[in-house]
């Protein structure tokens, strides 16, 4: 009887939920690249090894954040492992051919970890934290925020590897961390579905008001953070003044 690994229950899973031919056929075509069934396998195990290590350094962070600072800078992570239709449609556009060599190579986002935070200056903060992680290497940076796209998407990414340690030798890993404040997030899925809906060419009149909200969200985001700073500030002054009445 053949052994079922948890990777094949995975992504069959994936495509039986989907119900998508498409998904299918850019599994299969990964698959029969020459590269084997195997290596396919283990390229899932240790992006998906890539993956949990970076979210567990986050919530450690997180964790020490709040008990440090009484504050949790990440509101939420998630986390996804490119599909397999998606990891050969950007092949494709980049002229390779779909094979697991070239899409370990190639694709920097197939593993992809979200970091969501309340506040822009968070988005800064949790970057240098993982700057200062002596095993993890930065490849590159995209700041979408200083510099938003001309869609209007912002977000800050970032590519690093991170080492994942197996039984007999140590994989330097791709991940993509795309970090960003709740209400970047919210236009980006938005945009998202648009994008998938018009196939990239949505009307004019949706793409220009995309691009009037998501200046709103960017002045949303900055009176967000100077109202919290206020807050903070009178939160300080209070605590200063209860302190000091009750010294004398
Ligand atoms: P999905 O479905 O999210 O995986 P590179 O990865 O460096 O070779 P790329 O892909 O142009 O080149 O890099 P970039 O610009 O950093 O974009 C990577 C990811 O950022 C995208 O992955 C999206 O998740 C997100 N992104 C980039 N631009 C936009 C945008 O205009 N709108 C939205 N909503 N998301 C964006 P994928 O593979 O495109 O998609």
């Amino acid at each position: 009887m053949k052994n079922i690994h948890f990777y094949d229950v995975l992504w069959y899973t994936d495509i039986i939920k989907t119900g998508d031919r498409s998904y299918k056929r850019a599994y299969m075509e990964l698959n029969s690249s020459g590269d084997g069934i195997d290596s396919w396998k283990e390229v899932n195990l240790i992006y998906n090894a890539a993956l949990r290590q970076i979210e567990t350094k986050m919530e450690i962070l997180n964790d020490e954040f709040q008990h440090v600072h009484q504050y949790n800078p990440i509101e939420h992570i998630k986390s996804r492992i490119k599909t397999p239709e998606s990891i050969v449609k950007k092949l494709k556009r980049h002229g390779y051919e779909s094979t697991i060599e070239n899409m370990v190579r190639y694709i920097n986002d197939i593993a992809g970890i979200r970091i969501i935070c309340s506040f822009t200056s968070d988005i800064y903060r949790i970057a240098d934290m993982i700057r200062d992680q002596k095993d993890i290497r930065v490849l590159a940076i995209k700041d979408y925020i200083t510099y938003p796209k001309a869609s209007g998407y912002r977000s800050y990414h970032m590519i690093v590897t991170v080492p994942v340690y197996l039984s007999d030798r140590i994989v330097d890993t791709k991940v993509e961390i795309q970090i960003r404040t709740v209400a970047m997030d919210f236009w980006a899925s938005l945009e998202h579905k648009i994008h998938y809906k018009f196939e990239g060419d949505a009307p004019e009149h949706i793409k220009s008001e995309l691009i009037e909200c998501s200046r709103m969200v960017s002045d949303l985001d900055a009176r967000m953070l100077s109202l919290n700073e206020e807050i903070l500030a009178l939160a300080q002054s209070k605590e200063d003044t209860y302190q000091t009445s009750g010294k004398k």
